[in-house]
Formats: structure tokens, C-alpha cells, sequence
């Protein structure tokens, strides 16, 4: 039997805004999901109307905050209310680490305000205080997807500044308060995803910017994050001196489409656009590459003196990431069919399935985006999402039959472990993408689940809310039980 490390952070992730839901309950302020209407009507696969976001758009948000349906992230799946019943189906599943995000508006309801919320502090602690009931170690993410509307609305989005000493403040109350409960912890989620959905990421509504050239103002908020970013892991280390802290990549992996060396080379560009923000985050400085582009489309960073310091002295101590699929690059992509992935769209890989979403299936990948992720940098990995979107359907005696998830899950396993024994990977742990059903980040649906616990409500926000236990809940368990697949 083929067994994984001893201490393997076997486990499942979660984002606030997509699972917690009590968007205005607790003394929590608005953040930018929170305005974030669904879209039901435009096809799943249009990835880019699904994310985009305009100020009336912020506007009609707010004229209709009682609209639980069409904004369903406003109760994600309740875990707010039912925090407890949740973290006993992960302890039931044997879970060593929970990925969870801390909303920034629970904390600082409008990101710029002098003192904390009390009650939002307070349900953190009840949360990580019900994990070490549990043993379960949690993974933090300070940033995923949910800054304050706040930042939007009266200052540009990290765009502004200004944010820096706001989130540094935020890192700062959140580290002492759970400095004995959290040691790992991640800044930014998908910190390479600004240049894709912006508002999402950065809090960047492109017409607040009229008249300057949007994607300069996208990387000198990006500048801003990755100054966070180096800022909240110095204050964190210096908090918590044993504290590892991680960045978060979008695992994007491109094969070049034919062996002609113009593909080859399409492919490593396009991969260069993702490894940019790892690799400023890894090495503390831009990469000479992200430096040519900037020179070439004329894009000015405006820096303070201090930024490359402190970047430099304050890399991630791990790199963190999501992957669910590949895709393909060529030089000339004309007459190619091209298919969604997550955040992107992509030509088709004729090799491989693709889910109900367009997301292409390749276990494989994994292996490949460990092995290129651990060559270039060295340092520890660890998975916080994978996982695969389904439509699931549940019986009349409250069961999902999800063979297809374990099928999915098993494959990336076996090659998982395959890096780790072949390839000589350093791999922490694996979190699941969602642990539980949630709301999700592109479209908004809860009917993409990903779950190994079912969540009984609609897109439109019908049901009880209930939870129900998937085959691949049981299947799981086993897989950490005996720390291998090979049991069956
Ligand atoms: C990642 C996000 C997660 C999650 C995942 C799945 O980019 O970090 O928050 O949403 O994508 O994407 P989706 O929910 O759109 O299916």
C-alpha cells in the first residue's frame, strides 16, 4: 500500500464569502462580494460577464440589501449559523487542517475604521476554538475575494495606498488575537487573479478610473497587495514567531498545443503571466521578464523607497496554490475550439474531458504543476483547492451517489503521491476545494457543487439548508484514515 507522509495535512477549504453568509449580521460591514449579483441567465461558461462589475451595477447591490436570491453569497451556505455542525462532519472525516478565510469586513467593517468589531473577533475565536476541540489545524487566509466595499466606494480599491496600513492594521489585530490558535496562514488568495476579475480581487471598478490605462492601474494595485503582503508576513512572523506564512497562486497550467517551437514557446509566456506573482512573492522582487512587459506597454509603478525593502527581506515561507485543470497555448490560436478553466478561457485540449463547465479533467497536470512549481522554487507546497464542480443530485433518501468526484480525486491523489515518492516534492498538505457545498466564485451557483457534504438549498437560495453526507464523504474519510488510497 502506497502511503503518503506521516503528518500529512490532509483536509478541506472554504472562503468566507462564499460559505459563511451572515453578510450583515455580527457587526460585519459589506465587502465586495456582497454586491456581487447572480447572473443566471448568462451561460456558465462566459466566465468574464460573471465577474465583471460596474458602479451602478454597485449601486443596485445596495438599493436591494434584503435580496437574498439574486445575491446569494449573502448567505453562502450559513456555516455562520452552523459553524459547529460543520467542523464535527470534518472531524467526523478526519480532517488535520482546515483552509478557511477571516472576511476582513467581519473584523474592520469598512476596512478603515480605528477599533475592531468585537463580535467578529469573537466568532473567529469560537470557530478556531471548536477546531482544537477537533485537533484540526487551521489554515488562514487573511484576504480571499472579500475586501470591504468600503475601499470601493471612498477610496479606488487597492489602487489607494492608503489600503496598505488598513490591511497591515487588520493583519496586526488578527495575529495577536488568534496568535495561539493559527500558526499557518496565507495573504492573498489567488493574488495573480487581480488581472482577471479586478473588482473581485482588488477592489477595481474599471469606470472609477476613466481616462487612465486600466491595466497600469491593475498592477500598481497589485504593487500595493504584494507590499501588504510582505508587510503581513513581517508582522506576522513577528507575532507569531513559529508561524509559516504562505502565498497563493492560481495553478494555471498551459501545454503548448503542437510541438512546433512557436507553441512551445506561447505556452511558457502564457505560463510566465501566472509564475509573475508567485515569483515576486517567492524571491521578494519582480522578475526581470514582468519588468520588459511592464517597459514595453508603458506601465509605471509608482513605489515608495521602502517597497522593495521590505519585499525583499519578507518572502512567503510556502507556496500555496489551486489547480483543477490544464489547457492548452499556441502562437496562433485561429480556428482552435477554446473552453473555460477557472479564471480564464483557453484552447481546448483535445486529449482530455471536460466538465459540465468547460474545465478540462487532467490528473496528470497535477504532477506536472508540482514537479514545475517545486523546480522553481524550492520550498515547501502545499494544495489548498482541487476539487471538482458537479451538478449533484440528491435522492429521495438523502444520499449523493458522486462516483465521479472520487473518480476525479482519486486520480489527482495517485499522482499527487507520485510527485511526492518519484519526483522528490515537499507537499505539507492537500485541502479539498469545497469541503462543503458553497456558493461559487464565478457563477455563483451552489448547484456547481464540490462538496463532499451536501448542502440542501437552490441556487435561489430555497431549502433547509440541511447537510447530507456524499459516497465521497465516506470515501475521503478512508483516504486520510489509512493516509493512502489503497485501501479498496
Ligand atoms: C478559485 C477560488 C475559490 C473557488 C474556486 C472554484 O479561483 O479561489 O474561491 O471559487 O476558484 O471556482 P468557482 O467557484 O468559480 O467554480
Amino acid at each position: 500500500m502506497r502511503k503518503f507522509p506521516d503528518h500529512f495535512l490532509w483536509g478541506g477549504a472554504t472562503a468566507a464569502n462564499q460559505f459563511e453568509g451572515g453578510f450583515n449580521l455580527g457587526g460585519k460591514g459589506l465587502s465586495v462580494a456582497d454586491v456581487a449579483k447572480a447572473h443566471f441567465d448568462v451561460d456558465v461558461k462566459n466566465y468574464q460577464k460573471h465577474t465583471e462589475m460596474t458602479t451602478q451595477a454597485i449601486e443596485e447591490g445596495l438599493a436591494h440589501l434584503d435580496d437574498m436570491v439574486n445575491y446569494p453569497k449573502r448567505h453562502g451556505s450559513d456555516f455562520y449559523h452552523r459553524y459547529k455542525e460543520d467542523i464535527a462532519l470534518m472531524a467526523e472525516m478526519g480532517f488535520k487542517t482546515y483552509r478557511m478565510s477571516i472576511a476582513w469586513s467581519r473584523i474592520f467593517p469598512n476596512g478603515d475604521d480605528e477599533t475592531p468589531n468585537e463580535e467578529g473577533l469573537q466568532f473567529y475565536d469560537d470557530v478556531f476554538d471548536e477546531l482544537k476541540k477537533y485537533n484540526i489545524e487551521p489554515l488562514v487566509t487573511m484576504s480571499h475575494y472579500e475586501p470591504p466595499l468600503n475601499i470601493v466606494l471612498n477610496y479606488d480599491g487597492w489602487y489607494s495606498r492608503e489600503v496598505i496600513p488598513m490591511f497591515a492594521r487588520y493583519v496586526e489585530t488578527i495575529c495577536k488575537r488568534y496568535k495561539d490558535k493559527v500558526k499557518y496562514w496565507l495573504t492573498f488568495n489567488e493574488v495573480d487573479s487581480m488581472i482577471r476579475h479586478p473588482y473581485t480581487t482588488g477592489g477595481l471598478v474599471k469606470d472609477r478610473f476613466a481616462g487612465k490605462n486600466f491595466e497600469e492601474v491593475i498592477f500598481q494595485a497589485m504593487h500595493h497587495q504584494f507590499v501588504a503582503s510582505a508587510l503581513a508576513t513581517k508582522i506576522c512572523h513577528e507575532i507569531i514567531p513559529d508561524s509559516k506564512v504562505g502565498c497563493m497562486l492560481t495553478k494555471l497550467t498551459y501545454y503548448p498545443y503542437t510541438c512546433k517551437p512557436e507553441d512551445v514557446l506561447a505556452a511558457q509566456q502564457r505560463m510566465r503571466s501566472t509564475y509573475a506573482y508567485s515569483d515576486t512573492q517567492v524571491f521578494g522582487e519582480y522578475p526581470a521578464y514582468l519588468l520588459s512587459y511592464f517597459k514595453k506597454h508603458k506601465i509605471h509603478i509608482v513605489k515608495e523607497e521602502e517597497d522593495d525593502i521590505l519585499m525583499k527581506q519578507h518572502p512567503v515561507d510556502f507556496i500555496s496554490f489551486s489547480y483543477y485543470m490544464s489547457s492548452c497555448e499556441a502562437a496562433d490560436t485561429t480556428g482552435l475550439c477554446t473552453t473555460p478553466g477557472n479564471t480564464i478561457l483557453a484552447v481546448k485540449n483535445p486529449h482530455l474531458e471536460t466538465s459540465e463547465w468547460g474545465w478540462q479533467i487532467d490528473p496528470l497536470g497535477l504532477r506536472i504543476s508540482l514537479v514545475e512549481l517545486y523546480d522553481r522554487y524550492r520550498k515547501p507546497l502545499f494544495i489548498v483547492e482541487n476539487g471538482l464542480g458537479d451538478k449533484d443530485v440528491l435522492t429521495e433518501d438523502k444520499k449523493v451517489h458522486d462516483t465521479y468526484r472520487i473518480d476525479y480525486l482519486k486520480k489527482h491523489f495517485a499522482c499527487m503521491l507520485d510527485a511526492i515518492i518519484e519526483d522528490g516534492v515537499e507537499l505539507w498538505g492537500y485541502t479539498s476545494w469545497a469541503c462543503i457545498d458553497l456558493i461559487s466564485e464565478s457563477t455563483k451557483q451552489i448547484s456547481k457543487r464540490y462538496g463532499y457534504v451536501y448542502v440542501d438549498i437552490d441556487d435561489y437560495g430555497n431549502g433547509t439548508y440541511n447537510r447530507y453526507r456524499k459516497d465521497s464523504f465516506y470515501w475521503y474519510k478512508k483516504v486520510i484514515e489509512y493516509n493512502s488510497i489503497d485501501f479498496e
